[in-house]
């Protein structure tokens, strides 16, 4: 802690810039811009330049070029390379939570886990990479006569864009899962977190990495993102952010004459945890505080709507209250933080005015006070009368209670099922068919019993959802890789004597 400390005071004193990496050359962009701390509105991190037009068609012809050596070179070379980076970032792992925390807002806790996810993307895309792009393919044995096999390919130049959530981890789980498939890749980091993206892609060249095969573009979406997602040159589109954002992607690869490409889309979440009268109170607290309030609640797998049975419901929300007033606000930089700001003043501003809904039209059951410097918004336990009050996600730390008799289940879950969500889902009980029951009404990509339901873990929780919540395929899971990749069989007639051998 007191060598974080150390690395954030140091990262004081200087301004971090980024902008157009194109060919590993820092291009001039746009005129710079300041990027702000959530923390304390004076404080400047560092600028930015945003890409532009001229360096998104280099970046895309110098990817293009160098993208068939690095498919060629077969996974398992790639894999070496992907270690690399994931040694880099190890190697560096001070340095970056200091400017996670500044720039992003992050705890020191939330910083450390989230450099410990980039590596072990890194090292789990290596792995997948070995043992699924060998340069054979899989041999499928058919009719005597001919040799079938399939293998994976890249597809050629994929875009990622990734949110400032995950400023480290989801930008580096995209550009590894690419990379380790074949692909080059052009980056552009979400708008409010360029210096993470362009101190990591600084690391993966130094790695090793060839320069073409990673090219950083910030900016925001409407300019550079939409540039990228429009161009002619893409071959894909990986992207983690809000739904609507997915809404408008979408449409710009449906407009483009081209290739048809695949659009891998992880979105937003409206997540439910259900509770019985069987669950352990204490247990109960500690997850819902976590998953509701972690991170200050700026994760797409945070929980939103947590249910109780009538009987046991005012219990549980003494036990949370209670819990809440322990949670410490403040500088996310300082090690006895729990929750720090929320991203920036439109964040605020959009829960702020959630907050106004909730005492108009639905009960504020507890908030806590928040910190008078930066962008902070303190934690609200509220209660609604059932899911339908939720149209869409609510990205901060707001936490809604509903309260629901038993034999009235099927209903309850059924309104939040029809929101068509389906990221995380949450289940709290000592009987295992309610856990069952739960999971049949409420359709989702992750469901947790019996624990909190963030922090998924590269490898073993295979992270993502389905309807609005996202296509996949899982980040962190065994098929993470298939829809960076194309397919190629191969048939050859062994019997040398011409035509086709299975005639
Ligand atoms: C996101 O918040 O955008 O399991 C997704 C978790 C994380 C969520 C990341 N993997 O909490």
């Amino acid at each position: 802690r007191d060598r974080l400390a150390a690395h954030v005071a140091e990262l004081d004193k200087l301004t971090l810039s980024a902008g157009p990496l194109v060919g590993g050359k820092l291009t001039a962009g746009a005129p710079p811009m300041p990027v702000q701390s959530p923390t304390d509105h004076g404080r400047v991190v560092g600028v930015v330049s945003e890409a532009q037009l001229p360096q998104i068609d280099q970046a895309f012809r110098l990817a293009r070029a160098a993208q068939p050596a690095w498919d060629q070179a077969g996974g398992p070379a790639r894999a070496e390379v992907l270690h690399a980076m994931g040694d880099a970032l190890e190697a560096n792992i001070e340095r970056l939570c200091a400017i996670l925390s500044r720039e992003a807002g992050k705890t020191l806790p939330d910083a450390i886990a989230e450099v410990r996810e980039a590596v072990d993307f890194c090292r789990y895309y290596a792995k997948l990479a070995q043992e699924q792009f060998g340069l054979a393919g899989e041999v499928l044995t058919g009719p005597v006569g001919e040799a079938n096999s399939l293998r994976l390919a890249g597809r050629g130049v994929f875009v990622c864009i990734s949110p400032w959530n995950f400023p480290l981890a989801i930008f580096t789980g995209q550009i590894a899962a690419a990379l380790a498939a074949g692909n080059a890749v052009l980056a552009k980091p979400a708008e409010q977190t360029p210096l993470i993206a362009m101190e990591a892609v600084k690391l993966y060249h130094a790695a090793g990495l060839d320069h073409r095969l990673l090219a950083l573009l910030p900016g925001r979406g409407e300019t550079v993102g939409a540039a990228l997602t429009a161009h002619e040159g893409l071959d894909g589109v990986a992207f983690t952010g809000g739904t609507d954002t997915a809404w408008r992607i979408n449409q710009t690869l449906a407009q483009r004459q081209g290739p048809i490409v695949p659009f891998i889309a992880e979105t937003g979440g409206l997540n439910g945890m259900f509770v019985d009268t069987t669950a352990q109170r204490e247990q109960v607290i500690d997850d819902v505080i976590l998953s509701a309030f972690g991170s200050a609640g700026q994760r797409c797998s945070a929980l939103r709507l947590l249910f109780l049975p009538h009987d046991t419901a005012e219990h549980v929300i003494e036990g949370l209250k209670g819990a809440m007033d322990a949670l410490v606000l403040g500088d996310p930089a300082q090690a006895v933080t729990d929750v720090g700001p929320v991203i920036d003043a439109d964040a605020k501003a959009a829960l702020d005015q959630h907050l106004v809904r909730l005492n108009r039209e639905a009960k504020v059951l507890h908030q806590l006070t928040a910190p008078e410097t930066g962008t902070f918004f303190a934690p609200v336990l509220a209660e609604i009368p059932t899911a339908d009050f939720l149209e869409r996600e609510v990205f901060g730390p707001v936490l809604h209670v509903v309260r629901y008799r038993p034999e009235d289940l099927e209903q309850v879950a059924g309104a939040l099922a029809a929101r068509r969500y389906g990221l995380t889902l949450g289940v709290h009980s000592r009987i295992e068919s309610f856990a069952a029951d739960v999971q049949r009404l409420v359709p989702a990509g992750n469901c947790y019993v019996n624990r909190s339901m963030t922090g998924a873990v590269v490898g073993v929780q295979p992270f993502g959802g389905e309807g609005l919540s996202g296509t996949g395929p899982k980040a962190g899971g065994p098929h993470a890789l298939m829809r960076y990749a194309v397919e190629r069989a191969l048939s050859i007639n062994i019997t040398a004597q011409g035509g086709d051998p299975t005639l």
